[in-house]
Parts: C-alpha cells; sequence; structure tokens
C-alpha cells in the first residue's frame, strides 16, 4: 500500500501543511475561530485530499504522529501571532477518535502548549459523535480535564453520527457543528426542520451552534432567522494557508 509508506515520508519531507477555514459570529459579524484542516501537498501526486488519507492513517496509527504534528504547528502558529502582538485568534483542530482515545493524548497537550508558551483558551478542539460514544465514562473525565484547562470542544458532523441524545447532555462541550449534508438540504423549496430542531437542541443543551458547509446568503439568513450562533463555508471562505487567513481577517476589520 503505497500510501502506508508515503505517509511517513510526507512527515519527514514535510508535505504537509496546515490550512485554515475561518467560523464567524451571524449577530456580529466577528471571526471567532479557524479550523485547522491538513493539507498532504505530494511532489508527484500532487494535492492529496484529507478525506483520503486521514482514514489510512487512522488504520495504520500513523494519526497519531500525525496529530502531534498539527497539534505543535497550531501552537507554533498562536506562538507566534502572541510574540508579535496581533490579536490572537481561536484554532480549533480536528482529532481523530484514535488519537483522543490515546493514553498520552490529554499529556501532551499539555506539554505542546506549556511548550510554545500559549494560552489554552486559544485552543478549541473538535471531535466526532463516535469519538463521544466510545468508552464513555473515560470520555467524560477527558472532556472535563480539558474543560478546566480552558480549552473549548466541539462536537463536529453532528448529526450523522450515532450519538444518544440521552447522553448527549452529559458532555461538557461547548458548541454542535451541524454537518454540512444538513445545511445543504436549506434551500428555498425545503423546510429544513431538521436544522431548526438542531438549533433549538444546541441551545436546551447550553452549547452553541455552528453550521458547516454555508455555501449562499439564502442559507445565511435563514440560520441567522432561526437563531444560529456561527456559520462556516465557502460563502464566507474557503480554507487557506495562514497568510492568506490573515489577510482576510484585516481586511474584514
Ligand atoms: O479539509 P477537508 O477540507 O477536505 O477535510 C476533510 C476531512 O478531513 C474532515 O472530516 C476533517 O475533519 C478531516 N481532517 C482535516 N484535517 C485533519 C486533521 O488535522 N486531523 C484529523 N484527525 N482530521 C482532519
Ligand atoms: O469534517 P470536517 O467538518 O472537519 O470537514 C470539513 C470539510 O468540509 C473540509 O473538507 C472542508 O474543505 C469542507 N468544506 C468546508 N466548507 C465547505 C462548504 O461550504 N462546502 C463544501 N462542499 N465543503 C466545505
Ligand atoms: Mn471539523
Ligand atoms: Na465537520
Amino acid at each position: 500500500m503505497w500510501m502506508a509508506e508515503e505517509l511517513e515520508r510526507a512527515m519527514e519531507e514535510q508535505q504537509f501543511a496546515v490550512y485554515y477555514q475561518p467560523k464567524m459570529n451571524i449577530v456580529t459579524g466577528q471571526i471567532t475561530s479557524a479550523e485547522a484542516l491538513l493539507r498532504w501537498f505530494h511532489p508527484v501526486r500532487g494535492t492529496i485530499p484529507p478525506v483520503h488519507f486521514i482514514p489510512i492513517a487512522e488504520e495504520t496509527g500513523k494519526i497519531i504522529a500525525i496529530g502531534e504534528w498539527v497539534l505543535r504547528m497550531v501552537c507554533k502558529q498562536l506562538q507566534t501571532w502572541q510574540t508579535a502582538g496581533v490579536s490572537c485568534l481561536r484554532i480549533a483542530v480536528n482529532v481523530s477518535p484514535k488519537q483522543f482515545q490515546h493514553p498520552q493524548f490529554i499529556p501532551q497537550l499539555k506539554d505542546i502548549i506549556l511548550e510554545f508558551g500559549v494560552d489554552p483558551l486559544y485552543m478549541e478542539i473538535e471531535i466526532t459523535e463516535s469519538t463521544l460514544m466510545d468508552n464513555t465514562e473515560e470520555t467524560i473525565h477527558k472532556l472535563m480535564l480539558l474543560k478546566q484547562m480552558g480549552i473549548h470542544v466541539s462536537i463536529d458532523d453532528f448529526g450523522i453520527g450515532y450519538s444518544s441524545l440521552n447522553y448527549l447532555k452529559r458532555f461538557p462541550v461547548d458548541a454542535l457543528k451541524i454537518d454540512q449534508s444538513f445545511i445543504r438540504e436549506v434551500q428555498e423549496d425545503s423546510t429544513s426542520a431538521i436544522v431548526t430542531l438542531m438549533i433549538a437542541l444546541a441551545h436546551r443543551l447550553q452549547m452553541r451552534v455552528i453550521a458547516e458547509g454555508v455555501e449562499t446568503e439564502w442559507q445565511l439568513d435563514f440560520l441567522r432567522f432561526h437563531g444560529c450562533d456561527e456559520i462556516q463555508g465557502y460563502f464566507l471562505s474557503r480554507p487557506m494557508a495562514v497568510n492568506d487567513l490573515e489577510t482576510f481577517i484585516v481586511q474584514l476589520e
């Protein structure tokens, strides 16, 4: 399997980059955070999307090293902003189930934050429903530790997994990110009942709610009208390199 072998080389030869996609507060128009999204620029095969290599990285266990690398890159970026004295943006990192469940995940995260002298308030973790539903007690414990550290936690791709609604209230998380497949259905000729229900559910659980994959102004208006807190998607911005993110934010100010 070429990919498993080349993932190793990709790390050594620095073929990975971290891109950033902003999230915006619908009411204030302010950028609240940016999601770190891994990109693999292969010298021969071109850009390989994460949907192709993240599953292989999970299967081979490479996700542990790759995930650590992403955390380090993000903390380094936060350190750069902090040192330059520019107003810092919170950054959200996707953490795969295997990485989150690893016994060293929290200690390692603490070490990296300390090493770069980052304020944990600028860190956010995105985990999926499947991460929550495995090993529930252990997961709740880890989520409490993250909360104590001041790190935000969001549930990613919400609605497509199997999280028991009854369990959801037991997880100390800050936000639900409605999966983009539901937002795609938000169109002028549809009722979009599921989306409005998910917004109500999140608020009932004292969580913020973020719509992913927002591509049209109509969707934005709908979501604002129904009390969604934040949006992310091509309508606002595609994922981009850090210098483009900085330009994007300056232009908004
Ligand atoms: O970046 P895209 O824009 O193509 O992302 C596709 C998928 O890959 C998403 O589900 C996203 O969560 C996942 N992904 C992107 N970057 C990372 C990462 O650094 N770690 C993990 N575990 N998943 C990531
Ligand atoms: O699973 P996760 O939410 O982490 O993955 C985000 C994925 O969605 C990335 O592949 C990102 O490039 C993609 N994405 C982000 N915004 C949009 C959008 O508005 N439309 C579409 N089709 N994809 C998007
Ligand atoms: Mn995500
Ligand atoms: Na998502």
